[in-house]
């Protein structure tokens, strides 16, 4: 509860803080699009997002820092000018019935084009409350925001959320991309995202840590690279330095 009041103030401060990881065409190797991820960082040291975001999710303030967040992103992003925006947003939040209203509502005042932002959502969104994820999903594609299937391989998600939900594209879970050492995993990989194209759906691969694996990405069709390799999370001013030096 200690780190749960602390969370509270930081969001009421305006302390939540927002880095963009670099998303590459594979091809192309231009920088074609950021990620959006929440940062925390108080005096006392850096808390991660896997211990904050949970918090935020059981104490009822992932809508309040999700929007804080998609704000923010939209504002820096705003300033790049094209720039594809991908924004990760809780089942919590998905299943609030406030949510798409409050994503359009911000979507008419920063006058953000609605076709550059990519909401990533993981699939137990689906599984619980599968209704009321498809009306969200619903209401802001018909405004042209897309939606992108995060961490693909390592959960149970289905081939029939990708087809019932009409995803956009498909983000390839690192562990999959990290199994690319040995001729299972790589099959494995072929596989995912030869599925994924047969249903007309752009890949991410995300955790590309390795030459090799950007290699045997690129060779399989995959769409997009995202990893340290390529680039970490980084302030919207080195992002823009970035997109300066790879045009
Ligand atoms: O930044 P890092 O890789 O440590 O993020 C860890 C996890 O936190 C990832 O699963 C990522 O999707 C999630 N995450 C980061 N920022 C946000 C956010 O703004 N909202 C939500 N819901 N999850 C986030
Ligand atoms: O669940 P999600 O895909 O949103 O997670 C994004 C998280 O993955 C961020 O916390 C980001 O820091 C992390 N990440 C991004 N690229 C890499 C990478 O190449 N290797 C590892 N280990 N983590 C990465
Ligand atoms: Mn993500
Ligand atoms: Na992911």
């Amino acid at each position: 509860a200690e780190l749960e009041d602390r969370l509270r103030r930081a969001l009421e401060r305006g302390e939540i803080q927002v880095a963009y990881q670099p998303l590459f065409d594979a091809q192309a190797g231009r920088v074609v699009g950021v990620e959006a991820l929440a940062q925390w960082v108080p005096i006392t040291g850096r808390v991660s997002p896997e211990i904050f975001i949970p918090i935020a999710e059981r104490s009822g303030l992932i809508d309040q820092l999700g929007m804080q967040v998609l704000k923010t992103a939209i504002e820096q992003a705003q300033k790049w000018k094209t720039l594809a925006l991908s924004v990760n947003v809780s089942p919590i939040q998905l299943r609030n019935p406030n949510f798409p209203a409050d994503v359009i509502r911000l979507l008419d005042k920063t006058g953000f084009d609605p076709h550059r932002l990519t909401l990533e959502i993981t699939e137990g969104v689906l599984m619980s409350n599968p209704d009321q994820a498809r009306r969200a999903i619903e209401a802001l594609r018909n405004i042209g925001v897309k939606f992108a299937l995060d961490d693909f391989g390592c959960g149970y998600a289905s081939i029939g959320a990708l087809r019932t939900f009409g995803f956009d594209r498909m983000k390839i879970d690192r562990s999959l991309v990290s199994g690319l050492k040995n001729r299972e995993g790589s099959e494995v990989l072929t596989a995912t995202i030869s599925l994924a194209h047969a249903l007309n759906i752009p890949v991410t691969a995300e955790g590309v840590e390795t030459p090799e694996q950007m290699a045997a990405l690129k060779q399989t069709g995959c769409d997009q690279l995202q990893g340290f390799l390529l680039g970490r999370p980084m302030s919207g001013a080195d992002i823009a330095a970035l997109v300066r030096s790879s045009a």
